[in-house]
């Protein structure tokens, strides 16, 4: 039986990749941070069977130990603060957690294996945010990096550590740049979920305005579920890499908007949707594009699910927890 360690087992795709794990047959360690997470629960109902260890990805000791208990075949890295609007707020936090936390894992697998490099394979949960002020279109493995945001900048400097760790120590340490992906697991901050479970809320008469920054940024949005799939594949290849993970599609705010409220049976949003400037960011990512050609041609992945079924399946899921809810 294999044994995972997923950091940020909390979070969206860290429930995801929990549950792909435990059905390939898996014994998955979360490592997961804080007293009482109140999000332990959740992981606990959708992905059972996971064991749970308690640490911070600042807190290299805590990182050691949790190897140790685990004895770990894969290390998925996807712990983070991923809220780009509030890493301007925390970059000093930021950097420690998205950009040091990924050193302070490599580091603890270097401990770890000894002479036996490439024993532990290694990913890290990079990100399209890194492109930032775009220099290519679409963005490939190649292009160059010009993030926009402190978490950005965090991200880039854990993205070439992982490479860096590759080149140095011949350690099996694989990089997903993943563009957005979301799910009904998605945090409410972000903007999908945001709008999803407004329009849900609205329809149910439960809200009456939704707040929001840029309309007009343009995203590749594909689906959680489809994308740990990648991650996966990724540490099962003989050689590590880096590989872009997207749908090669890009579309609006205002597309997310249309196909919600549609899925509600609201063709005019204009009367619900209200522009505030306190969520415009000090510098956008206006719009990203991935070309994942590689991660289709060398591991076979393709995504399965499409923008809008993705968009109606949260709209979907939001209508369903909002009317037990209330
Ligand atoms: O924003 C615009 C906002 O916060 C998307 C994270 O998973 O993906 C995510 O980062 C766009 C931005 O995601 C609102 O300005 C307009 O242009 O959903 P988001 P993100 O910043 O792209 C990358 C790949 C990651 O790695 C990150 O961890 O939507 N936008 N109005 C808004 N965004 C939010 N959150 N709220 C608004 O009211």
């Amino acid at each position: 039986m294999k044994r995972a360690l997923v950091t940020g087992a909390t979070g969206q795709d860290g429930i995801y990749l929990t549950r792909l794990l435990l059905d390939k047959g898996y014994e998955v360690y979360g490592f997961v941070r804080g007293q009482s997470n109140p999000r332990i629960p959740a992981l606990l109902d959708n992905a059972p069977g996971v064991k749970i260890l308690k640490g911070d990805l600042t807190d290299q000791p805590s990182i050691i130990r949790a190897i140790e208990a685990s004895q770990p075949d894969e290390v998925y890295n996807l712990g983070a603060i991923s809220y780009v609007a509030y890493s301007w707020e925390t970059a000093h936090l930021t950097s420690d957690v998205t950009g040091k936390g990924v050193l302070n894992v490599l580091e603890a697998i270097r401990l770890a294996e000894g002479k036996d490099s490439g024993r532990i394979r290694f990913y890290q949960a990079s990100s399209s945010e890194m492109f930032g002020k775009v220099q290519q279109i679409p963005q490939t493995e190649s292009t160059l990096l010009w993030p926009r945001s402190p978490y950005g900048v965090a991200k880039a400097f854990g993205h070439h550590m992982t490479i860096n760790y590759r080149e140095s120590y011949g350690m099996h340490a694989s990089s997903g740049i993943l563009f957005n992906h979301e799910s009904p697991f998605r945090g409410q901050e972000f903007v999908t979920r945001k709008i999803t479970s407004a329009v849900a809320r609205i329809s149910l008469g439960l809200q009456h305005e939704l707040r929001l920054g840029n309309f007009d940024a343009q995203r590749d949005w594909g689906f959680a579920g489809d994308y740990v799939q990648a991650m996966w594949l990724m540490l099962q290849q003989d050689e590590p890499d880096d590989y872009v993970v997207a749908t090669g599609e890009m579309h609006s705010v205002r597309d997310l908007l249309d196909i919600s409220f549609a899925r509600v049976g609201i063709d005019n949003w204009d009367r619900y949707v209200v522009q505030d400037s306190s969520f415009l960011r000090p510098a956008e990512v206006d719009q990203l594009l991935g070309d994942a050609s590689k991660a289709q041609s060398v591991l076979g992945w393709k995504r399965e699910t499409g923008f809008q079924e993705l968009v109606e399946m949260m709209v979907d899921s939001d209508l369903q927890f909002y009317s037990v809810k209330g």
